[in-house]
């Protein structure tokens, strides 16, 4: 058969490549050099910025999937600026991204959990115009990696706010509402490793494939299920919940919903974004604000969540319309599928 033939797919050629056999890949940097087609004048500088995430994302695995052998797990000494204890991972985690980001010339700022204040990368030579700020966790529930439970990254991207006169106000360049977000997303380090990320055109995951070191779309377009099976809350809080949020689970309850937590808020999430259900972290009694954090927590999973057909709230607010006013400040969170999230408001119209 000449190569110039139709192709008849009932009639394929005894010897086809061997990779013909294999469904065509797709990596995230393909993915992404693909989607910002959509920001014109940024050609380039996007993937750029989020290869420094993935080559971040694939050490941070690494370290991960040894901690039992390496002597990596375990508390790491210190404590961050909320008080809370540094795992080894931790410490690792945060310095690799920080590392990883700082060298792309295009980002300009960088917000960790672990570090007391944002960053000006490079302060005495200033980046180019689109510079990206970029803020994440490192390490979420790192508390896990001791019993070998999946933990995760969280990040959130913004551009930086133009610099008008004078020195730049790094601050207001962190302190900007989730709506803003170009791009957010989050590493699960569980059974697989995977990356789940949106820039506002829907979400995709990617599977770390660890045989060619590559996260390959293996999600493409996820939506949250209209209605899903399981809630997923730590129910040991909830004498101290406020009533609408007792109110939500009895109702849940009542319709024979099933509970699942992990106590690592990307993989509770991540099972709600493909399973459906809700994910709550209400205010208690320790953590009267919510524990979870706005910028790096809360923010990039409710950009992912809505893109994906759901919504996230703190309660009363969308979670993407709270104006920051720090960069550790805390939130409540409720996030699910359309029908969890119509019920939650609900409750709250009937408070
Ligand atoms: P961390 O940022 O200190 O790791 O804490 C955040 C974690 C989330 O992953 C998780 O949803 C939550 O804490 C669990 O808290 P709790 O043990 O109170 O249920
Ligand atoms: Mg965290």
């Amino acid at each position: 058969m000449s190569n110039a033939a139709p192709q008849d797919p009932d009639h394929a050629p005894d010897e086809a490549p061997a990779f013909a056999a294999e469904r065509p890949i797709l990596t995230v940097q393909q993915h992404i050099l693909l989607e910002q087609t959509r920001f014109p004048g940024v050609s380039g500088e996007f993937s750029w910025l989020l290869s420094g995430i993935t080559l971040a994302a694939k050490m941070i695995s690494a370290r991960v999937r040894r901690a039992g052998l390496m002597d990596e797990s375990g508390a790491g000494g210190g404590q961050n600026i909320q008080g809370e204890i540094q795992q080894k991972l931790d410490i690792y985690a945060n310095q690799v991204l920080m590392h990883c980001l700082a060298v792309r010339e295009n980002v300009a700022v960088l917000a960790s959990e672990e570090n007391e204040h944002p960053q000006l990368v490079d302060g005495d030579n200033p980046r180019p115009e689109y510079s990206y700020v970029v803020v994440f966790d490192p390490l979420d529930g790192s508390s896990n990696i001791d019993v070998n439970v999946s933990v995760g990254t969280t990040f959130s991207i913004l551009r930086r706010r133009p610099v008008e006169e004078g020195e730049a106000d790094v601050m207001s360049d962190v302190l900007q509402p989730g709506s803003r977000q170009v791009a957010a997303g989050y590493v699960l380090y569980g059974s697989s490793t995977m990356l789940v990320y949106t820039a506002g055109n829907g979400v995709h995951g990617f599977t770390l494939d660890p045989a060619i070191g590559a996260f390959v779309l293996s999600h493409e377009n996820i939506r949250i299920p209209e209605r899903g099976k399981y809630y997923s809350v730590n129910e040991a809080h909830i004498d101290k919940f406020p009533p609408v949020c007792r109110r939500y689970l009895d109702g849940l309850r009542a319709a024979n919903y099933g509970s699942r937590y992990v106590g690592s808020m990307v993989a509770d999430v991540h099972r709600t974004l493909l399973k459906g259900g809700v994910f709550l972290y209400p205010p208690t009694a320790a953590n009267p604000e919510g524990k979870l954090r706005l910028l790096y927590e809360a923010n990039p999973v409710a950009f992912i969540v809505e893109q994906a057909g759901g919504r996230a709230s703190d309660g009363h607010r969308r979670i993407l319309d709270i104006p920051p006013e720090s960069i550790h400040q805390r939130t409540s969170l409720v996030l699910g599928g359309p029908s969890e999230m119509d019920a939650y408001e609900r409750c709250v119209a009937e408070e």
